[in-house]
């Protein structure tokens, strides 16, 4: 029976029409061996050879580059194994085959424990105000531009999970400096969940997938987590964070960074000044809504690597600026809370952030494994004019990282893989392991040695790192300083610092996330805890379980303070950048599309920095009303309007028409309805609105009518306040 199916598809083979003649003949190769010459067709502009089975291979042209195996030798023949007879078994000589598969059987790494979703790029950081007076690091010096390579994460999906999960945002940065590598290693939350690194397995136990079903994926709405948080008095501060609009970022563009832990900077001298980092988005911050984020995880799970990726290659390069906050003992001291406690944050109202630089990431990677993938942070690795300090967390995270990158990279040589290797004069006296590609060479491997002429490396107390001598002396114990104790009142101050519109979307996680738990008894001890935070809170969420009767308040270690300051920077929506620079429009159009209000759009955005894509029944064939051919963007069932900042709806009658009998048409416009976005539209668009329940002729709040050429500029200046949060929805 084969054999007949294989005499048909030969008959078959498609007579010579493009491409290369076909030549039967046999010709030699280069070891004098002949073989025979493959009929070449073209499949849509690709030139194809067909061999006897009817399979492709492409071959190399004279001078172009051969495929080659992992040692060198070219390949003839990609697309066959070696048989015995071309019906026959495979040989187990088929060096070829078995080196394939073995490479492709080695390609997976473990994935990072934690971190094991993210996306990284390439790009300079340069300093614009110095640190000089405060830190004798090289990278802080006048003038000076140093490369960096980025990886932004999340925490608790897998690698494969969606970019949108409610999680935090990890917010690493390696600088490739001339006196080796700096890695701020940090979040897009100022603090975190725990105070000592002996918690972090359980509260990442406790976060992940629960262990018996495998489930949930990228989710802390499940029994685990909460049961976890709820016993933990000191996360309070980091959940309100968390279930803020902070953990559904927009993009990784419109994030702030954060080192996190309390840092010194070191002078020359030696003088020690405590530092803060903080990285700020020259674009601004911007949140999806929840119901945003679970739509978008299901039509693009790549939303925010594939925004990054397409930002750079678009030549729209983010920045963001790198500020410190910078005090002394004397402050510290002072200081409501300890300054070695992850889980506290100094409001910038208190100590104002200093921006020292700009980071701009100006290219993509060239291979997502060899880079993003193999990419090794290290906290430990700083440089001299940068030190530690006590903080329990970092101190725990310096063992961390070293020690899972041996685990995921396979060998202490992952510092030899370019992306980790650093850029300035390197000489030690390593040597070996799995993988060792560089080392060193000559005779003398070992110091002290009395090889002087060979210019071998010595150590060199002038310039080498030298630990901040702080005192340290006490009992070994182990005991949590009663400084770290309070853990409320920094929640209490997130909470009142935040919009109304904020204060209701984390209710509304919240209800979300323990409407997920199914023990009764979590939910109820969670409330316990949120009652020390803010009584309306707890009853909102309260309500929002349909919970009754409130249960005792968590008695708190030390009494919450509800006297701390308001702080404008913790909010989001405090600080609206005023711009719709960076951002996207959907305009979902129709053949026939009026070319000027098309036109008038596509300039206003493009003087504001913002891009318009187009949306359409069909992914090609739409002519706008001067006969011109308009590039579509996406299918709109495939394009839904989640995907965009704004939208713009230029539908013709016809074409509303057309629309109305597309579900996913209605989606579009009800969805962005729903999460407030501005809208663009024409009269004859309509009945679009209406069909999807919108009440158009009401004028709805933050929609704009196309009636002349300016309201295109009317609409973009509309959408500088990113949404419109005081529309009523029925
Ligand atoms: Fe991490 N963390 N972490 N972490 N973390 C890792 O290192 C760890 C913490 C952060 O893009 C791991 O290379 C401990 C705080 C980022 O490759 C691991 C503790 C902050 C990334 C690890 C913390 C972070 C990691 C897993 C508590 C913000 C991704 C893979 C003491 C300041 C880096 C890896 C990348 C990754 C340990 C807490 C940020 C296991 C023990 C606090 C951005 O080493």
């Amino acid at each position: 029976m084969k054999k007949t199916a294989k005499k048909r598809a030969h008959a078959k083979s498609p007579s010579r029409k493009a491409g290369q003649p076909i030549s039967k003949a046999s010709k030699k190769n280069s070891s004098g061996r002949s073989f025979k010459q493959r009929k070449v067709v073209e499949h849509v502009g690709t030139d194809v050879a067909q061999g006897s089975g009817g399979e492709s291979h492409q071959m190399a042209e004279e001078s172009g580059k051969k495929l080659t195996t992992a040692h060198g030798m070219v390949v003839a023949d990609n697309q066959n194994t070696l048989t015995a007879g071309s019906r026959g078994p495979q040989l187990l000589e088929d060096f070829i085959l078995r080196e394939k598969i073995f490479r492709f059987d080695h390609e997976r790494i473990p994935e990072r424990v934690v971190h094991a979703r993210g996306y990284g790029a390439r790009g300079y950081f340069e300093v614009t105000d110095d640190l000089a007076d405060v830190s004798s690091a090289g990278v802080f010096q006048p003038g000076r531009k140093t490369d960096v390579f980025v990886r932004f994460s999340t925490v608790a999906g897998n690698k494969g999970s969606a970019d949108l999960a409610r999680d935090v945002r990890g917010f690493a940065v390696k600088f490739y400096t001339d006196e080796g590598n700096w890695d701020l290693v940090g979040n897009n939350i100022p603090v975190f969940f725990i105070q000592d690194a002996i918690k972090f397995p359980d509260l990442v136990h406790a976060a992940k997938a629960e262990p018996d079903r495998g489930f949930p994926q990228a989710q802390t709405a499940h029994d685990n987590f909460w049961d976890f948080i709820s016993l933990m008095p000191e996360a309070m501060h980091m959940v309100m964070w968390s279930m803020s609009d902070r953990g559904i970022p927009r993009s990784f563009r419109f994030m702030e960074g954060f080192g996190v832990h309390t840092f010194r900077l070191i002078t020359a001298a030696g003088k020690s000044t405590y530092v803060k980092f903080h990285w700020k988005p020259a674009l601004g911050l911007q949140s999806v809504t929840w119901n945003e984020a679970l739509k978008i995880n299901g039509a693009d799970p790549d939303y925010h690597r594939r925004d990054l990726w397409n930002a750079i290659e678009d030549g729209n390069f983010p920045e963001w600026t790198l500020g410190v906050q910078l005090f002394d003992d004397d402050f510290a001291d002072e200081f409501e809370f300890d300054v070695l406690d992850a889980t506290k944050l100094i409001p910038e109202e208190q100590v104002p952030v200093r921006t020292v630089g700009k980071m701009v990431l100006n290219s993509n990677v060239d291979n997502f494994f060899a880079e993003t993938e193999q990419v090794a942070f290290c906290t430990q690795n700083i440089v001299p004019g940068i030190d530690f300090t006590n903080d329990p967390l970092l101190q725990g995270r310096n063992f961390s990282y070293l020690d899972t990158q041996l685990k995921r990279l396979g060998s202490p040589n992952f510092t030899q893989i370019p992306v980790n290797a650093p850029r300035c004069p390197m000489a030690h006296l390593y040597q070996d392991g799995h993988m060792a590609t560089n080392n060193p060479t000559g005779r003398t491997n070992y110091e002290p040695n009395s090889r002087s002429e060979e210019g071998l490396p010595r150590e060199c107390p002038e310039v080498g790192f030298v630990s901040h001598p702080e005192e340290a002396e006490g009992r070994k114990e182990r005991v949590r300083s009663e400084t770290f104790a309070d853990h409320y009142s920094q929640a209490i101050q997130f909470y009142k610092s935040q919009t109304e519109t904020e204060q209701t979307h984390i209710v509304e996680a919240l209800v979300f996330e323990l409407s997920k738990v199914d023990d009764a008894a979590i939910r109820r001890r969670m409330l316990a805890s949120l009652l020390n935070v803010d009584d309306g809170l707890a009853k909102s969420v309260a309500s929002g379980l349909g919970i009754d009767s409130m249960p005792t308040k968590t008695r708190a270690v030390v009494k919450p303070r509800t006297d701390l300051a308001e702080s404008d920077a913790l909010s989001i929506l405090k600080n609206v950048p005023g711009t719709f620079d960076g951002r996207a429009i959907g305009a979902l159009i129709s053949s026939g599309v009026d070319a000027k209000a098309l036109k008038a759009l596509k300039r206003a955005a493009w003087k504001e920095g913002a891009q318009v894509k187009y949306v359409a029944l069909t992914r090609e064939g739409i002519v706008d009303s001067e006969g011109n051919s308009v590039k579509i963007d996406e299918k709109v069932n495939g394009g839904p309007s989640v995907l965009f900042d704004a939208i713009a709806v230029l539908a013709t009658d016809d074409g509303a028409e057309d629309l109305m009998t597309e579900p996913t048409a209605h989606d579009f416009v009800k969805d962005a309805h729903a999460h407030k976005k501005f809208v663009f539209h024409t009269r004859t668009a309509a009945p679009l609105f209406v069909a999807a329940g919108i009440d158009i002729g009401s004028s709805p709040a933050g929609y704009t009518e196309v009636r002349s050429a300016k309201s295109a500029s009317a609409f973009v200046e509309a959408c500088r306040a990113l949404r419109c949060w005081d529309r009523t929805l029925p």
